[in-house]
């Protein structure tokens, strides 16, 4: 009998091995003749599972919108600031993603965490919105620096209207909605951000497409999926930044001291 030696790692998502690379063993080939498009590669690779096409044309969604947001945010700024200092596009890229975190296009994880742990345990959301300002905890998902009620996010928008038209269910949406009635009644910037209206709208999806238990929908959830996908969707404006400097031929760039209240 043949002795193989255990292994020391495992992949559940590709193949390379035979005549035909796969992903989740669908053969390449095939995933060009059902025209699965970047959104049914992602639910292959990342969901290990083909989605209805009205999934894969969320996810073909959101890294359209979330693909830039202008120089000015921190991600682009920082890779604008490293083209300019002469790096090359991976550092360039990198030193922009290194910016996404909590406050910065990385609040979906959070969001799709905290709206759902509130919305399961039965709080109202103003008994939500009331618990995070106990806890001095600010809402994953809520507010924006520039976009408020009277100057709505269209990405938003957008969201909310595809997400309306064809996901089965929107019942965490219409929670975060709530929840947005109650911040912005305080504060009129302190609307639901596109980091949390994707995340929302993710978990109606996951929770109601009819592909995942709930187990499995928690899991995809809290294995970080959401933010992977503004990483993924803001990485194409990076490296588009990168490449604007380079044609541009931007100079190093230092900043002017007036900027700086200098206290020593
Ligand atoms: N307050 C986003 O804040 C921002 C509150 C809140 C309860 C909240 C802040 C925040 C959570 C993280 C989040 C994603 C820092 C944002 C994105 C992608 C982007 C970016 C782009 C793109 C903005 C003023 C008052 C204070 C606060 C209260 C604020 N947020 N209360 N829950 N969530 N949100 N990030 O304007 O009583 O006056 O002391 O951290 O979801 O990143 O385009 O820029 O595509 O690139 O700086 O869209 O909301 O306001 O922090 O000075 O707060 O509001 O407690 O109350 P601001 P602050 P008070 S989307």
């Amino acid at each position: 009998s043949m002795v193989r030696k255990p292994s020391s790692f495992i992949c559940s998502i590709s193949n390379d091995r035979g005549p035909e690379l796969t992903y989740s063993n669908v053969p390449i080939s095939k995933v060009f003749e059902d025209d699965l498009g970047i959104g049914g590669v992602i639910s292959l690779l990342w969901f290990r599972r083909r989605l209805p096409s009205y999934a894969t044309k969320f996810l073909e969604m959101i890294l359209q919108l979330t693909a830039d947001h202008g120089p000015c945010v921190s991600g682009a700024m920082n890779t604008i600031i490293t083209t300019r200092a002469g790096k090359d596009l991976i550092s360039s890229l990198v030193s922009g993603l290194l910016t996404i975190g909590t406050r910065f296009g990385g609040a979906l994880d959070g969001a799709a965490q905290e709206f759902s742990k509130a919305f399961d345990s039965g709080l109202s959301p103003r008994a939500f919105v009331d618990s995070c300002r106990k806890a001095n905890k600010l809402i994953p998902g809520i507010g924006h620096r520039i976009k408020s009620r009277n100057n709505p996010d269209l990405r938003v928008e957008l969201v909310k209207q595809y997400v309306k038209k064809h996901f089965p269910s929107t019942k965490l949406l219409d929670y975060a909605l709530a929840v947005e009635n109650v911040t912005t009644s305080k504060k009129d910037n302190l609307i639901l951000n596109v980091d949390g209206c994707i995340a929302i709208c993710f978990v109606d999806l996951l929770r109601n497409c009819g592909e995942f238990t709930l187990e499995e929908a928690n899991e995809y959830i809290n294995l970080g999926i959401l933010n992977g996908m503004f990483v993924l969707g803001r990485s194409i404006g990076l490296i588009g930044h990168h490449l604007d400097q380079k044609r541009l031929r931007a100079p190093l760039y230092r900043h002017p001291w007036d900027d700086f209240l200098y206290l020593s």
